[in-house]
């Protein structure tokens, strides 16, 4: 069925979450419903505090908007507008937006009848989020602890927390989500590799079957884990190296407040050694 037949089979009104009919309609490409609004209301909120903020800093240039968390002194409280609460009203819209946009890719999941895969896998990138910005200046007991709003300073906030703890490689969490994310991008190489190279050939020639895609790697490594099983594998490499993102941070200043390499001494203090 060609793509716009069946989107007008398949679009059809009913089976929203919330709502009922009220936001149950497309504009041009885009399903509004419920969530829909509210992901533009929070985005667009969010997006003009950001420019608010950008003119009390007095520049436009993007790479150097900075919206900055309220400083330590405020805890976990609300800060003055123009001394973070600026930060603070834009983490709630981002927030908004961010699950909005996760309930209406479920909403859509289920007008669809399909599964509910994608909302699950976006709410681990949420996760890291929430992480990084409530959870664990929460624990640590000051919101300036989070990370600033703009493009390059919050590579300075990731630097500057790094070396807090002295040598953040040697963050064990911090080294399983690096390794989830390198197998990921492995495992999409070989995917994409293995697929257009059966199913797009030459002119002229055929296009091979998934009987030929397990034969390729039973030849090469002895196994294939099939063409349902790459997908899972792919999912379950990214939802974990999410997962282990969020763990490497959380862990670091709540948990761990030392220099990382240090936290190794407990190899050199097993009792097995003397
Ligand atoms: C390709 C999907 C499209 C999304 C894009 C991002 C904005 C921000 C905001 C001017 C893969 C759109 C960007 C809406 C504009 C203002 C105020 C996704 C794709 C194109 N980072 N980060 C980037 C965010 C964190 C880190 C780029 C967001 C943590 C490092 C972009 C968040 C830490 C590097 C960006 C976030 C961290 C980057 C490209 C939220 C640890 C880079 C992103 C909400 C996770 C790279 C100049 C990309 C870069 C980069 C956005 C959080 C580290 C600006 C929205 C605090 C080390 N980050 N980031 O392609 O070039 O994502 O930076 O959590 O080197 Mg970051
Ligand atoms: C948080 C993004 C969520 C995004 C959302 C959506 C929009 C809409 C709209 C386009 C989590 C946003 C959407 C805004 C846009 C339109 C229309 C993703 C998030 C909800 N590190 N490190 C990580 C590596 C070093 C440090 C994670 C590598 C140094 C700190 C990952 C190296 C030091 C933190 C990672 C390296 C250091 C991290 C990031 C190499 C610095 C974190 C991925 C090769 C001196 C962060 C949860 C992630 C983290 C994190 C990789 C080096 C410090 C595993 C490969 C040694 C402080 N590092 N790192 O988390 O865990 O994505 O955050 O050297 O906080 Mg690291
Ligand atoms: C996969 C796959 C597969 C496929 C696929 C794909 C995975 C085998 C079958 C999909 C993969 C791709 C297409 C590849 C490329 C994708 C990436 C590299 C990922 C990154 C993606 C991007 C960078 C694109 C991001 C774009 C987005 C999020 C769209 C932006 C759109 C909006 C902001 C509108 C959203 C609509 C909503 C909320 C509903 C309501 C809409 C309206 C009412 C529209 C009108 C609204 C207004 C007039 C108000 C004004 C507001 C606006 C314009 C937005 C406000 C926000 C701002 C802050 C700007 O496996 O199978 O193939 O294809």
């Amino acid at each position: 069925m060609a793509l716009l037949n069946f989107e007008r089979k398949y679009r059809v009104r009913g089976g929203t979450l919330v709502g009922g009919d009220l936001f149950d309609f497309w504009v041009g490409p885009f399903y509004v419903g419920f969530f829909g609004f509210t992901t533009i209301f929070f985005s667009l909120l969010g997006t003009a505090l950001i420019f608010w903020g950008a003119a009390l800093q007095g520049t436009f240039n993007p790479w150097t908007i900075s919206i900055a968390p309220p400083d330590l002194k405020y805890g976990l409280g609300v800060a003055p507008m123009k001394e973070g609460g600026l930060w603070q009203i834009i983490t709630v819209c981002a927030l908004g937006a961010f699950i909005s946009w996760a309930l209406r890719q479920a909403e859509i999941a289920r007008k669809l009848g399909m599964g509910y895969h994608i909302p699950f896998a976006f709410s681990f990138a949420i996760l890291a989020y929430f992480t990084l910005v409530v959870i664990r200046p929460v624990l640590m007991g000051g919101w300036g602890h989070a990370f600033p709003y703009g493009i390059f300073s919050h590579l300075d906030w990731v630097s500057n927390v790094g070396y807090q703890y002295l040598h953040f490689h040697y963050n064990p969490a911090h080294m399983i989500a690096v390794s989830f994310f390198f197998t990921n991008v492995f495992a999409l190489a070989l995917h994409g590799g293995l697929i257009l190279s059966s199913v797009n050939p030459q002119k002229g020639e055929d296009v091979k079957t998934p009987d030929h895609e397990d034969t390729y790697f039973r030849d090469a490594i002895g196994y294939s884990i099939g063409t349902l099983g790459i997908h899972r594998l792919g999912l379950f490499l990214a939802l974990s190296a999410a997962f282990w993102s969020a763990v490497c941070i959380v862990i670091s200043g709540p948990y761990w407040t030392r220099g990382w390499p240090e936290w190794w001494n407990w190899w050199l203090d097993l009792p097995i050694w003397n």
